[in-house]
């Protein structure tokens, strides 16, 4: 519609340079970088539940004050990206009511049960290591605020693989119940990790034009591929396996291949069925509706300051 602005636009994504919110983007542009900025921001504040269950029940003082400090973090997170996907015009208020009615998405991932203290390894490890991997190429995503929320987002989320990484470590070099502990977590977060990455690429109706528009930079099983190359080196360090004997790298293609995954799960706990969106989005609901008061009062504050600046 806008000839001019298509063309600015075009010439960007084409030098592979930056979109800013208040230039001219096509409508559907607008729509995917919000539908998929606003979930994964969702994401974040859902993905606080697992590990905030386990804050109370860290093994020692170092523990739990380093477990609150990752929850935190990813409070931040979906802060900024609430922040980033509101840059594109749609409403705080508007978003929180997409997750809250079940409209939008947030990652498959947090649907999944942590049951013992091993899971807040096993999350760290596999669940923030799929999320570096997914995320450190968004830092170049074609949107602004969005790339540039990505580069925080990353270096925390570097700190927090390796929190994880060393739970599972010195599990593992605990004592035998303490080893099966730390492997029990690791063969239940494998395949919803690798999940994380999205459908198989014939199967990932946003992906293509997502990457020509240099929002992703890379498919889906790409991504997942490069992921499973980089679990299998580390798992050997941690003295633990992974639950997937079929993994093996490809010398023809150059891919690393494993077992396939089962994407029935995937689509059962995409419609709410998995073992807790019923839980989490409980909680969700709970937490928003006691928290109204502060909105209240902040908002109540935010006005009588804009008064008293105008006297
Ligand atoms: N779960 O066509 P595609 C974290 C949906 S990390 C749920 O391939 P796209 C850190 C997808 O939305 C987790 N839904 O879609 C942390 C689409 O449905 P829609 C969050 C999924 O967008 C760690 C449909 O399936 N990270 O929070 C999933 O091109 C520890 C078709 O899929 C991000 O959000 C899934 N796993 O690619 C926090 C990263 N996969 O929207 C706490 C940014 C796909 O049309 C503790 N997002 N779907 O209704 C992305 O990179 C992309 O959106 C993908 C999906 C790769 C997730």
């Amino acid at each position: 519609e806008d000839e001019a602005g298509q063309a600015y636009f075009d010439k960007i994504i084409a030098e592979d340079s930056r979109i800013e919110p208040a230039d001219w983007m096509p409508a559907g542009y607008r729509k995917t970088l919000t539908r998929q900025i606003s979930q994964h921001a969702h994401s974040e504040i859902i993905g606080m539940q697992p590990e905030a269950n386990f804050i109370t029940r860290a093994p020692s003082l170092k523990r739990k004050a380093i477990l609150m400090a990752k929850v935190q973090d990813e409070a931040g997170h979906g802060l900024y990206l609430y922040s980033a996907a509101e840059t594109l015009g749609t409403p705080r208020e508007e978003l929180f009511d997409q997750l809250l009615s079940g409209k939008a998405k947030y990652s498959s991932i947090f649907n999944y049960p942590a049951l013992t203290w091993a899971d807040m390894g096993a999350i760290g490890w596999l669940v923030d290591g799929a999320a570096i991997v997914n995320q450190v190429p968004l830092c170049r995503a074609s949107y602004g605020p969005y790339g540039r929320a990505m580069v925080r987002v990353c270096k925390e989320e570097s700190f927090h693989q390796r929190q994880g990484f060393e739970i599972l470590l010195e599990l593992s070099n605990g004592t035998p119940a303490q080893k099966q502990m730390a492997q029990d977590a690791v063969n239940r977060f494998y395949a919803p990790a690798l999940m994380m990455f999205g459908p198989n690429d014939d199967e990932s109706p946003n992906s293509q034009q997502s990457m020509r528009w240099n929002i992703k930079r890379f498919s889906n099983d790409e991504l997942r591929q490069r992921f499973v190359g980089m679990i299998q080196e580390q798992v050997k360090v941690l003295g633990l396996t992974l639950p997937d004997d079929e993994i093996r790298f490809n010398e023809e293609t150059g891919k690393w291949e494993y077992g396939e995954l089962d994407w029935n799960e995937f689509y059962e706990v995409l419609k709410g069925r998995g073992p807790c969106n019923a839980q989490r989005m409980e909680r969700r609901r709970e937490a928003h509706e006691n928290g109204a008061w502060v909105r209240e009062a902040a908002a109540a504050y935010a006005a009588k300051k804009a008064q008293k600046a105008q006297v």
